[in-house]
């Protein structure tokens, strides 16, 4: 049989039917056996949770329900890098196939690491999302994520394999060849940071290929906030769907939750494997369903590193409300940002993707643009950097006017706006730099 009569086009296939349309008592039932489990695991294997869970006077054997989960310690990026770099394991090292980590803004990386039966469940949940995405066995898939110690290359990679899908394991960088490859090969999928994406139509714009021609029709966007106005100018100028994926190391890569290309409102989280509760960041109690707070989440199923109640920093909301798609699991709402890269401008708190969602689409400006902070006696003042569109001819002031008056409109930030020529501004080769902080420079 060939790859194209391989190709399964209705929109209703699923790779696996029964756990993503599982009745929601039937995934409450796992998910507390799972837990249970869990929790056994975490305090006999990790001291680290033996000290926690006993400091906090709570034993595995307290878990009843899955409200009691709400009696457990939190965990925290820290704990990683107190641990570092093999100590919150609950296998010997030798059980580990493969370990990842994440850039750590300061300091040592968090090491995650997998054991055989982690690295299997990881592939069967990304070809789940490959498929909920709209990827089909025998299609073309593009991958753009970086291949390494960060999750999204090897994440993608061997989900896409599951699916029974051809990767072409470009990785990030060299973004020319990219093109010519993307033309050559002629994937329908697409991996990549959504910031990247932007990268390649733009390149392949100045290469004169269109590739709103090309085969390519579905983007599996993630690794960093986006919002519905990127999602809208992706799809214009490389003629896609553009579909958010989620996920982190500490729980596993990416494939935590994706959107449904159905109905992409919302990521389903898997939570035959997962736990998501939100939070309140500030009091820590639980937020009612439908409330906006921080995102915790808890490994149902995870061997090498169980994480119990880790603590994300992503901003977001949860809905169970069904979904159009038959998928009974409960949608993260698009994740706006964390709640540790929130700025604080003035007194008004900035997220980079609300200022993002005010340029991108903006007439005569291109969607590049970075957040510079600095600081003017005791206050910070955030300049923003943007290039102008390639074809605009106006006034440049007066086109920088016009931005620093919408966004104090819109999000209520007094900043300046400077205008960049096409090409000033640096361009992302995976997750983009959108803030240059200056402010602790002595300025
Ligand atoms: O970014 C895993 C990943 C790779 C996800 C490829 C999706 C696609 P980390 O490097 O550990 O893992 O970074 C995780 O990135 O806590 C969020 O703050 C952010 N993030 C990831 N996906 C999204 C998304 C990978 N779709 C951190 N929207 C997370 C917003 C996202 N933020």
């Amino acid at each position: 049989m060939s790859a194209q009569t391989a190709v399964r086009e209705t929109s209703e296939y699923m790779f696996d039917r029964a756990a993503e349309c599982m009745p929601r008592n039937e995934l409450k039932a796992l998910q507390l056996s799972r837990l249970k489990s869990t929790l056994d695991r975490a305090y006999n294997k990790v001291p680290h949770y033996k000290k926690k869970f006993d400091a906090a006077g709570v034993k595995p054997g307290d878990l009843k329900s899955l409200a009691d989960l709400a009696r457990f310690p939190f965990t925290v990026k820290t704990d990683l890098r107190d641990n570092y770099p093999f100590g919150m394991f609950a296998v010997p090292r030798e059980q580990l196939l493969r370990v990842h980590a994440s850039s750590g803004t300061t300091g040592k990386p968090t090491v995650v690491g997998y054991t055989k039966a982690d690295l299997n469940m990881w592939a069967d949940l990304m070809a789940r999302c490959f498929a909920t995405m709209g990827a089909r066995p025998g299609e073309i898939v593009h991958n753009a994520y970086g291949y390494g110690l960060f999750t999204g290359g090897l994440g993608a990679h061997y989900g896409a394999e599951r699916l029974g899908c051809t990767v072409v394991p470009l990785s990030g960088g060299g973004t020319e060849r990219q093109v010519t490859l993307l033309q050559d090969f002629g994937a329908q999928i697409l991996c990549a940071t959504p910031s990247y994406a932007l990268n390649i139509a733009e390149v392949a714009e100045n290469m004169g290929v269109d590739i709103r021609k090309l085969p390519l029709r579905v983007g599996i966007f993630g690794a960093e906030p986006w919002t519905d106005a990127m999602r809208r100018d992706i799809e214009a100028r490389l003629g896609i769907e553009a579909i958010d994926i989620y996920g982190l190391s500490e729980i596993m890569g990416p494939g935590v939750a994706c959107e449904c290309r159905q109905m992409k409102n919302g990521l389903h989280g898997w939570e035959d494997h997962f736990l998501f509760e939100v939070v309140d960041p500030d009091t820590m109690q639980p937020k009612p369903m439908g409330e906006a707070g921080e995102l915790v989440i808890t490994t149902l199923t995870k061997e090498a590193l169980p994480m119990v109640r880790y603590r994300t920093r992503d901003i977001t909301r949860l809905s169970d409300e069904p979904c159009a798609c038959g998928r009974s699991h409960v949608r993260i709402l698009r994740v706006t940002g964390r709640n540790d890269d929130m700025l604080i401008i003035r007194g008004v708190n900035v997220f980079p993707s609300q200022v993002e969602a005010v340029m991108v689409g903006f007439p005569g400006l291109a969607p590049h643009y970075q957040l510079v902070l600095t600081r003017e006696g005791a206050l910070d003042t955030m300049t923003v950097e943007v290039e102008q569109a390639p074809e605009f001819t106006g006034d440049c002031q007066r086109k920088a006017e016009e931005v620093v008056h919408h966004i104090k409109s819109l999000i209520g930030v007094s900043c300046k706006v400077v205008l960049k020529a096409p090409g000033e501004v640096p361009r992302s080769q995976g997750k983009a730099v959108r803030v240059k902080d200056e402010r602790k420079k002595g300025k």
